[in-house]
């Protein structure tokens, strides 16, 4: 049987790090990434037959859990008529339908193939829309790999953004402002300034992907007027968010209209699909409409369509969030109680079917708060947790996420071992 040590030594020689996106890598963690071979519900298998329940889901897509019957026989269905046409179907209107009927602020929605794909498209229709450049984003936020978004905060607040990945130039960073997270003044105090040369401030509006981190309403309530007074376009990136934190998304929770919304991860169920969509007539200057350029091979793909079309179906299913959003809170609390039985200096919040962990006393409020966690501590839980058969995400920077698969009993199991390991980090 091979081991996934030896897959890995063979995936490094051929594929950059062995993986195909550097979280899988386990770097931040150490030791060795698991390749999977299959899931079924709340569990995946690795390639030596080892098991575990998965609070990953593949970074959020799998809400309804593994292989669920219904995403696979509509996939094995479309996938029987065709894999892709290069032209219009019926499911991409359903879909684009569905999205709109859901999320009141979606008048228009187009199909792409990643968040990345997403956000780069919803940054560059801001910017043809108001024809300004200048792109805000929030320190800690990640909205996928475009140019203009891999850029961290210049030295002042007042002063561009540097790119925070080799290759993007220094022109292009410039053109970014990274501001700090849940930072009310510090917002204020920038649109006093630039207001006026703000093409889009893009938010995730319940960061992920620094672990989670839950905004004051405020500094969403901020940012809508601070756009709306200045002429600039609000992006909510709901990526990760979008149908994951309810029916209604972070933008329903807030009761916040953004003019723009980026989805993926959950409306893909696990297939390569997203999306960007928001008010007629600034998604009316998409090509072929309007002058902004967006277009894509595998746009709206047939097949991705139907795992996306299936898990939106299982998701408006009576009283799908109570529960999901009940066994996140069941999963908290109980770690909670654990780690207090230890007095272990950490803590564990939810929101929806989203949480995060944290080897801190209280939990994050800013991104230089997270910075403050312990993650010796975590990396220790992880492996742990992980040599128990309990799959978290391998890094303290990363939210994590249940499915409607996880039973009562599976979190119970997962107490149970994090009970043990508490002990041993106390
Ligand atoms: P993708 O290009 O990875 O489909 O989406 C980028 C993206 C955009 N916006 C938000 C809010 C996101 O969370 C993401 C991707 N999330 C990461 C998880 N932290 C994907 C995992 C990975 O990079 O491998």
């Amino acid at each position: 049987m091979t081991s996934n040590a030896d897959l890995f030594a063979r995936a490094q020689q051929v594929i950059p790090g062995g993986v195909n996106s550097p979280v899988r890598a386990f770097r931040s963690v150490g030791g060795t990434p698991r390749f999977f071979t299959r899931g079924a519900g709340a569990r995946v298998w690795d390639i030596e037959d080892k098991s575990y329940l998965d609070y990953v889901g593949s970074w959020g897509p799998l809400i309804a859990g593994h292989a669920h019957p219904k995403v696979i026989d509509a996939v094995v269905r479309a996938a029987s008529k065709g894999l892709s046409f290069g032209a219009p179907t019926e499911a991409e209107v359903e879909i684009a339908e569905r999205l709109c009927r859901l999320t009141p602020s979606l008048e228009q929605a187009r199909l792409v193939s990643s968040g990345t794909e997403a956000t780069m498209s919803a940054i560059r229709l801001a910017r043809g829309y108001t024809g300004r450049n200048l792109l805000v984003k929030f320190e800690g936020c990640y909205h996928g790999h475009s140019d203009s978004l891999l850029v961290k905060a210049g030295s002042g607040l007042l002063t561009f953004g540097n790119p925070s990945s080799g290759g993007v130039p220094k022109e292009i960073a410039r053109c970014t402002c990274a501001l700090p997270y849940n930072d009310v003044e510090s917002l204020e105090k920038f649109f006093r300034a630039q207001g006026d040369e703000v093409a889009a401030l893009i938010v995730e509006p319940i960061a992920g992907n620094m672990n989670l981190v839950i905004p004051d309403a405020e500094f969403l309530e901020s940012a809508r007027s601070l756009t709306q007074k200045h002429g600039a376009i609000l992006i909510f990136d709901e990526v990760m968010t979008g149908f994951r934190v309810g029916i209604s998304s972070a933008q329903g929770l807030f009761g916040i209209t953004p003019d723009l919304s980026t989805f993926g991860k959950v409306i893909g169920g696990g297939m390569p699909l997203a999306a960007f969509g928001g008010r007629r007539n600034i998604m009316e200057k998409i090509s072929p409409q309007g002058s902004v350029y967006q277009a894509g091979t595998l746009s709206g793909n047939p097949v991705a369509v139907a795992a996306g079309l299936a898990t939106l179906e299982i998701i408006e299913e009576p009283g799908f969030y109570e529960v999901l959003s009940a066994r996140a809170k069941l999963l908290c609390e109980g770690l909670n109680r654990a780690a207090q039985r230890q007095n272990l200096p950490f803590c564990a919040q939810s929101i929806g079917g989203m949480f995060g962990l944290y080897f801190m006393p209280a939990v994050p409020r800013s991104f230089a708060d997270v910075l403050c966690a312990d993650t010796t501590a975590f990396r220790q839980f992880f492996h742990a947790m992980l040599d128990a058969g309990h799959y978290f995400a391998p890094s303290a920077f990363e939210a994590g996420f249940v499915s409607a698969a996880h039973s009562e009993d599976d979190l119970s199991a997962t107490l149970t071992a994090a009970e043990r390991v508490f002990a041993e980090l106390s």
